[in-house]
């Protein structure tokens, strides 16, 4: 077995961590103060109260009405800022963060106050030992022009951005409906990865798609491919990074999803442990592979490959690598 000193301690990629969801509550109520935002209650142990949520669905409406308070480029940069140094204090080495312009601009905020927010922080994060990028996310239950939009709204940016993603409600909004964008996105040197939420209806012909049409380099969740021997074959063959995400499976499925890790490191899946959304479901990336490691019994060995996986399905290269090992 494996304790949380030795958890602790681990140099660690995190891959799938959304920075939006990183909002504590604490920080939500001093920009709300700072921004002069009304969000009902100046009260922190009130507004704890209304987060409340089992599904994606009720998570997703929780998240984007939190996000009000965000208004200039110095909020973006203290949200992510925030974020690192959590991230450094958890021996997080190397990161790459999810953020969704569209929830943003669509509320009138300049995507350029967005991204030169967090790609300050991400620069600024060298200093405290991080290496930290940025992974642009289309909402797929925003129309395909949007997302279109918004490619084009960053390419001024492009030398900040290192990869696009796909997240949101999952439910009638498949990976093909934003294939003119991704192809888009390949052709324009980004890498690309997409969300594969557990337990979503037609969840297995979405991974096909994501895997087989559009050509994903890593899955975001994913670990439902146990199900299928063939996907398994393809993902272990490929190489193809899937970031589980065991304390928000807990929340929006009431399962940590801790067996299918097992099995897919049974087949040498390159599957990693991350954070998601650490303000929303109960703790940073430690906390994440402790409450797996104990209520699986997970072994050092499998720890170990859970981190070591996470480096190599990061986007950097094989040299870069070699600095964290
Ligand atoms: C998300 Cl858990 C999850 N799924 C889909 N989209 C998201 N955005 C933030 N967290
Ligand atoms: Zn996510």
């Amino acid at each position: 077995t494996v304790t949380r000193k030795f958890i602790d301690n681990l140099p660690k990629a995190e891959l799938h961590v959304h920075l939006e969801g990183t909002l504590e509550p604490e920080l939500r109520l001093k920009l709300a103060q700072k921004n002069h935002i009304d969000i009902g209650t100046t009260s922190l142990e009130a507004l704890k109260k209304t987060y409340q949520y089992d599904t994606l669905a009720s998570f997703l409406a929780v998240y984007y009405e939190a996000m009000a308070v965000l208004q200039t480029e110095d909020d973006f940069y203290e949200l992510a800022f925030t974020y690192l140094k959590k991230a450094r204090q958890n021996n997080v080495r190397y990161v790459e963060m999810f953020f969704d312009p569209q929830a943003h601009t669509s509320r009138g905020i300049a995507i350029e106050t967005v991204i030169n927010g967090f790609s300050h922080a991400a620069q600024d994060a060298k200093e405290i030992g991080v290496d930290a990028h940025l992974i642009m996310c289309f909402l797929r239950d925003f129309s395909k022009a949007s997302a279109y939009q918004s490619l084009i709204a960053a390419d001024p940016y492009k030398d900040k951005i290192l990869g696009i993603g796909l997240d949101s409600d999952e439910h009638h909004n498949p990976p093909l409906k934003f294939v003119t964008s991704f192809e888009k996105a390949v052709s324009a040197g980004y890498h690309i990865t997409m969300h594969a939420d557990v337990d979503q209806v037609d969840s297995i012909n979405h991974i096909k798609q994501a895997l087989e049409i559009i050509g994903v380099e890593r899955l975001d969740h994913g670990t439902n491919i146990v199900e299928n021997p063939d996907l398994v074959e393809f993902v272990s063959t490929h190489e193809i990074g899937l970031t589980s995400c065991p304390n928000s499976n807990k929340f929006l499925s009431q399962d940590m999803k801790g067996k299918e890790v097992q099995t897919l490191l049974e087949h040498h899946v390159k599957v990693s442990i991350n954070s998601d959304d650490p303000a929303y479901f109960g703790g940073y990336i430690n906390d994440n592979y402790w409450s797996l490691a104990q209520s699986y019994h997970l072994t050092q060995e499998q720890v170990v490959q859970l981190a070591k996986n996470s480096f190599e399905t990061a986007w950097i290269t094989d040299s870069q690598k070699t600095a964290y090992k």
